[in-house]
């Protein structure tokens, strides 16, 4: 493909108001007509230029009238209509396609013999010739007909069904969706699905219709998604007085997708790992993602689909948003504290990589070779972050106004990230566009001074390479021993500080007088902005915040810091004892006025990943290995008192899946896990066999194998037996099996894709097994390359059947330049041969940054 530049954006010479799709359904022979009216919007003079991917035209009329073939050209890829009528037309197409023959899981194809479609980015063109662009809005009339197969298959559209019957031997339905929307938004689904069902009433008393689509028999898997749901639909009602447009509003699951969900209007399609649970079945991790992605999805019908995005340059303007608006839906379900920490270690772990390395891009990105690429960490996570500093600096009140004014002032439009910027009333909004233009994670310097009484809080900005200076928002308190001093009259020099939000430009100083005990500041309270914190090393202000801060976010990263302190001198063979950071650490883990979730947090060490980063290069990845092995174990021994005790709570019902129960089976599980690894078993290998729960049955197992136990084999075997006829839970025992530390994992992942139930067709076996692999750190980075190898040979076979997920894998080795000569040689010879062997544009786009510099 070619690179596509934002600069470059020009509107399309033609609007097209109005399409008529009559989709015959067949598994390889699928007649799609497409009847779409367009109008002149630009020069008359343009010919019209719609895009195609791989389609067989069969038929082309103009008004009705068969085209001349002089009149028009036609290639798999595009159709040109060279002299279009100057005023309103109606253009029909039909063209052939085969859903059978359809590996990429773009366009029309059939998952378990139901045909859905995926039409994000640019999947229509695999469907039908068209406009094949966000900014392009229309109004659709959805003809689908199938054979009248036994079991009544549905047959589902976007928006409101108009009729829906049997005729000629075939089934039909008409739907018809009253909002103008881009292709990227169409689907249809087709085939013999169960249902669970509801309705909800909004508050203005509309009732809508809800069904949850899946294969026949799970339905009652589907219910805590329709909860969910239900629950969605509210909180948008009540915190930003959003509520739902059509009559219905319909989910399917399926278990081929390359992602996790897509929004389509009226009718998401879903991953069914995001939709199908069961205690037994499902871990809490597996429910509080369903009720994330079920909320995220349908938060987008207003953040995405009524307001959607001007050219794919904006997609963080839909999916940054959407983000923030599922973290605060969840965070208000469930814990905020916990919410926030997941967030951010989810954002530390994969985005502050990504921006550091070769795969690294603005928010908005001036430029891209393949669109598919684009559904980044960085743009979803990151651009969340950006909203969340956007309200961090307005507060509650001006952000609801915001987006109040965004939601009158862009409704049914295609809009760009500054339409929205200047719905806020920030100080200087170009200043903020900054955080959108810049690849790179800026560094804030914080250095503390006390003497004779005046304490000095200063706070350096240092932009990421080639980036400006930013506004960045420091929430802060400078807490004494009795708690949080006063700030009102404090002296800010350069800064602005107006309650506890400081604003930071190039430097800020905070001075505090006439005091007479040194304070300690708590920055960056909750992570108030994605920055890298460089503040002295100094584990003696860490204990001290753990006994002071009220801050949750902060008492959780200090407790992360002492503990990645050690982890640092382990890994450099140093000697540092344990016995303070077990001592600090236990005290928070059995604190009961701490909520148990976020006590389980305290427990978990900084990840082999988060090891990686802080390195400052040339790293061993069977070091960092080793450390994290030395460090669990010697935990787990330190601690083994205070995790007896842990252990011992009172568990909860095995069927109750609510926070509260999720948050102690978690502290437990946490406490079992280094308790494992300090060499207390017998309790884990009993509850990896017998638990009826699948968060305990799986945090036991992890538990196991983690420490190398040599009841693991067993244990996994049995686990193994138990599930293989469960899909979803196959997939955790694949993971599992990939992420062992036992020296022989590249073996292991090699014979497992011999598995009978291993397969290169199903995204997410896939994800299970070798996306798991890579983030094996030993593994996948082992000196010899064999790990790199394994993946270049996965991602280069995987590249002919579906490139995305291919190119995806592919980013595991985004980091590859961290580590030391051997691996980072071996890993840049094996990108050589990927490339040279890419077929996709998606490979290829992937490959050449990776290689890049
Ligand atoms: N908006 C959805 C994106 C998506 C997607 C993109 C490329 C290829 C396949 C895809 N499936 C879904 C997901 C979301 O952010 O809600
Ligand atoms: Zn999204």
């Amino acid at each position: 493909g070619q690179t596509v530049h934002l600069e470059d954006y020009a509107p399309t010479p033609y609007r097209a108001p109005s399409t008529t799709l009559m989709i015959a359904l067949h598994p390889t022979r699928t007649v799609v007509r497409n009847e779409t009216a367009y109008e002149p919007a630009g020069n008359v003079d343009d010919p019209l230029v719609l895009e195609g991917d791989g389609l067989v035209l069969v038929e082309a009329q103009l008004d009705g009238m068969a085209l001349s073939a002089s009149a028009y050209e036609a290639t798999p890829d595009r159709f040109v209509l060279k002299v279009p009528p100057k005023k309103r037309f109606t253009l029909t197409l039909v063209t052939i396609v085969s859903p059978d023959d359809n590996t990429e899981l773009m366009g029309l194809y059939r998952s378990n013999g139901v045909y859905c479609t995926q039409c994000e980015a640019e999947g229509f063109r695999r469907i039908t010739y068209a406009y094949d662009r966000p900014d392009v809005l229309t109004v659709y009339d959805v003809l689908v007909l199938a054979d009248d197969t036994p079991g009544e298959p549905v047959l589902l559209s976007n928006g409101n069904l108009i009729a829906s019957g049997k005729m000629g031997g075939r089934r039909y339905s008409h739907w018809h969706d009253p909002f103008p929307k881009p292709t990227y938004l169409f689907a249809v689904v087709a085939g013999v699905l169960g249902a669970v069902t509801d309705t909800f009433t909004t508050q203005s008393g509309k009732a809508v219709d809800l069904a949850i689509y899946v294969e026949p028999g799970k339905e009652a898997r589907a219910e805590y998604a329709m909860d969910a749901l239900k629950r969605s639909m509210r909180w948008d009602e009540t915190r930003f007085g959003r509520e739902y447009d059509l009559d219905v509003f319909n989910i399917v699951a399926v278990s081929d997708f390359n992602m996790g969900a897509m929004e389509n209007k009226g009718l998401n399609v879903f991953n069914d790992r995001y939709v199908l649970a069961d205690p037994r079945l499902a871990t809490d991790t597996d429910y509080s993602g369903i009720e994330a992605v079920i909320a995220h999805e349908y938060f987008h019908n207003w953040t995405g689909n009524r307001i959607t995005c001007r050219d794919w340059f904006q997609l963080c303007l839909k999916e940054g948003l959407t983000v923030f608006r599922d973290q605060e839906f969840s965070a208000d379900m469930r814990s905020r504290a916990v919410e926030r920490i997941e967030d951010v270690r989810r954002l530390r772990l994969a985005q502050f990589p990504e921006d550091a390395g070769p795969l690294r891009h603005p928010v908005r990105p001036a430029e891209y070779a393949e669109i598919s690429n684009l559904y980044t960490t960085t743009v979803y996570e990151k651009g969340a972050e950006l909203i969340r500093m956007l309200h961090t600096f307005i507060g509650e009140t001006a952000f609801r106004r915001g987006m109040d004014t965004y939601f009158e002032r862009f409704d049914g439009t295609a809009a760009t990230v500054e339409d929205f910027i200047s719905c806020f009333e920030l100080d200087e909004p170009d200043a903020f566009m900054r955080w959108y233009h810049d690849a790179g994670t800026p560094t804030v310097r914080v250095d503390e001074a006390y003497v004779d009484g005046r304490y000095s809080l200063q706070l350096t900005q240092c932009p990421p390479e080639g980036g400006a200076i930013k506004p960045i928002p420091v929430r802060l308190a400078v807490l004494g021993q009795t708690g949080a001093l006063d700030l009102s009259g404090a002296g800010v020099e350069e800064g602005s500080l107006c309650g506890d939000i400081l604003t930071l430009k190039e430097s800020a100083t905070i001075n505090i007088d006439g005091l007479n005990e040194e304070p300690i500041a708590s920055v960056f309270r909750g992570f108030s902005a994605p920055v890298h914190i460089d503040r002295p090393v100094d584990p003696v202000r860490d204990m001290a915040l753990l006994e002071r801060d009220s801050d949750p976010f902060n008492l959780w990263d200090a407790s992360q810091r002492l503990a990645l302190g050690v982890l640092v001198d382990r890994y450099w063979g140093g000697s540092l004892e344990v016995d303070a950071l077990a001592e600090s650490i236990g005290r928070i883990a059995a604190d009961p006025r701490m909520e148990p979730a976020f006590r389980a947090f305290v427990l978990q060490l900084p990840s082999r990943g988060t090891l990686v980063e802080v390195l400052a290069g040339d790293v061993d990845a069977d070091k960092v290995d080793a450390a994290h092995q030395e460090l669990t174990a010697a935990l787990g021994a330190a601690m083994a008192d205070t995790l007896a005790k842990l252990r011992a709570r009172p568990a909860p019902t095995a069927d109750d899946v609510r926070a509260a129960a999720a948050g102690e089976r978690a502290l437990r599980n946490a406490a079992q896990h280094l308790a494992t690894a300090g060499g207390a078993r017998e309790a884990t290998v009993r509850q990896a066999m017998e638990a009826t729960n699948m968060t305990d049955r799986l945090a036991a197992l992890n538990a196991l194998a983690a420490a190398n136990a040599p009841e693991a084999d067993a244990a996994l075997k049995a686990f193994h037996d138990a599930f293989e006829d469960e899909p979803l839970v196959l997939n955790k025992w694949f993971s599992i099996e990939a992420l062992r530390s036992d020296g022989r994992s590249v073996e292991r992942v090699r014979e497992l894709m011999a598995h009978p139930k291993f397969s290169l067709k199903n995204p997410n076996r896939v994800r299970s097994l070798i996306g798991a692999f890579t983030q094996n750190i030993a593994a996948f980075h082992r000196a010899d390359g064999a790990g790199y190898r394994l993946l270049a040979e996965v991602a280069t076979t995987l590249d002919q059947q579906n490139p995305q997920v291919a190119a995806r894998l592919l980013t595991a080795f985004g980091e590859y330049r961290r580590f030391d000569a051997p691996r980072r040689e071996a890993a840049r010879a094996v990108l050589q041969d990927v490339q040279a062997r890419a077929r996709s544009s998606d490979v290829a786009d992937i490959v050449r940054r990776l290689l890049k510099g």
